[in-house]
């Protein structure tokens, strides 16, 4: 089962890499304003997640460089997605707020209708 899984991991990654979506496009400017505002967010994901992926190919798409951190080993990433997200799933969105408390924003569909809500291509 977990040869299978992992099989399933390397063909999604390799789908991934030959059809990558090209990157969007804003004036430099805003694009500037874009990740000053992205600097409170964080994407906790798996590399080989099909889900992930598709959250990273809205990430291009959107021309949002985003901080990525891998939730699949045990670390200090792993542990703040359990204990403050409240569940071992991904991908989930981290959004650090003024107040100093943090949004967690899981399923895909969710996180990607967030992110073009809030950072659309065009002003
Ligand atoms: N409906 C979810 C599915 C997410 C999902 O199933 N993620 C898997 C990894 S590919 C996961 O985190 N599984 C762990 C679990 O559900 O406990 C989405 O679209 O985000």
């Amino acid at each position: 089962m977990e040869i299978i899984r992992w099989l399933l991991g390397r063909a999604v990654l390799f789908v991934n890499r030959v059809t990558w979506p090209s990157q969007g496009h804003r004036p430099p400017d805003h694009q500037v304003r874009v990740e000053r505002e992205l600097e409170g967010h964080a994407l906790y994901q798996f590399r080989a997640c099909p889900f992930c992926v598709k959250v990273r190919r809205a990430l291009r798409r959107l021309n949002l460089p985003m901080e990525l951190r891998d939730a699949r080993t045990a670390g200090p990433h792993r542990r703040d997605l359990l204990e403050q997200g409240g569940q071992l799933k991904v991908p989930c969105l981290r959004i650090d707020q003024e107040d100093g408390s943090s949004r967690w924003i899981y399923e895909s569909d969710d996180i990607i209708a967030y992110l073009q809500g809030r950072f659309p291509l065009t002003d």
